[in-house]
């Protein structure tokens, strides 16, 4: 369980976090609001909270690794490494530009902190799987997270991925999905019913777990629930809100890959408590 302080310390950061990310997106007329605001508590509590990861030496071979499979977030992911002090918060500023380590999407060989290049959905619990199998294999301690979109479900290259973690079990891989509803054009119960997510991963032989997004302690202690479950590979469901935080973004698909104009900008950063 986290203390009420490390609870307080984690919230105040998210909110800074999702001003940062209207501020960066509004000035460079590009990049991902809705996916990037509904992950932001789930890679807070990953990367401030709960993974062992070390800035100074991006590449240990022990730390734990983070997968963005939903590598269109990529924007908040930057954020939450610059706060863990992978770079600069001022990088930010270069986001989508060439020649860049803020790339659009997530580059491993790039970037400090990315553990997976990705962008293409539907990869990244294969990625980890492996990476899981591997770490385990070396006897080293190190964890993987994989961080999936609901609509990234659609692919069928997740579901290989998890029969296969059904079968190898490691005990070292936890998958999150950003169980917000919505994917790029609509919502996901309409652009590709997925049905009863709990019972599918059951089926293919997944412990589930399932918490609320954007509650940092709830999703500590789902972390710690996966981590303490050692005979099928764990999924948490996270429920989130797409473009949680920006009223008129939130459950929005249009607000998916959208540039912010400078009205809507000042309402987004209003409803955020100001820029400061
Ligand atoms: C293989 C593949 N097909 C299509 C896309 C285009 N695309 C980017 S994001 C997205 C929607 C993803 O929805 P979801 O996984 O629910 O993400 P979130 O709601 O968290 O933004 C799509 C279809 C892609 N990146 N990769
Ligand atoms: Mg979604």
């Amino acid at each position: 369980m986290l203390h009420q302080t490390e609870i307080d310390r984690l919230n105040s950061l998210c909110r800074r976090f999702r001003k940062d990310l209207i501020e960066v997106l509004h000035e460079r007329q590009t990049g991902h609001p809705g996916g990037s605001l509904s992950v932001c508590e789930i890679l807070t509590v990953l990367l401030l909270a709960e993974m062992r990861v070390d800035p100074a030496d991006p590449d240990r071979i022990d730390r734990d690794r983070l997968i963005l499979s939903k590598g269109h977030a990529a924007p908040m992911l930057y954020r939450v490494l610059a706060e863990r002090g992978f770079f600069p918060v001022e990088e930010l500023h270069t986001l989508r530009t060439l020649n860049t380590r803020m790339q659009g999407h997530p580059c491993l060989l790039d970037t400090p902190g990315v553990d997976m290049t990705s962008g293409p959905l539907g990869l990244g619990l294969s990625v980890g799987l492996g990476a899981a199998i591997g770490l385990q294999k070396q006897g080293l301690p190190a964890r993987v997270y994989v961080v999936l979109g609901d609509g990234e479900l659609n692919e069928g290259t997740v579901w290989e991925a998890a029969m296969a973690a059904a079968k190898f079990r490691p005990e070292n891989l936890t998958a999150i999905v950003d169980y917000n509803g919505v994917q790029l054009d609509g919502p996901t119960a309409s652009v590709m019913p997925e049905g009863d997510l709990k019972a599918k991963f059951e089926a293919f032989g997944w412990q589930v777990l399932t918490c609320d997004g954007h509650d940092v302690s709830a999703l500590y202690d789902a972390l710690q629930a996966a981590k303490a479950a050692v005979a099928k590979p764990v999924v948490i469901l996270a429920k989130t809100v797409k473009g949680k935080g920006v009223s008129f973004m939130e459950g929005q698909s249009a607000w998916h890959g959208k540039a912010i104009d400078d009205a809507h900008y000042e309402i987004a950063m209003r409803e955020l408590g100001g820029a400061d």
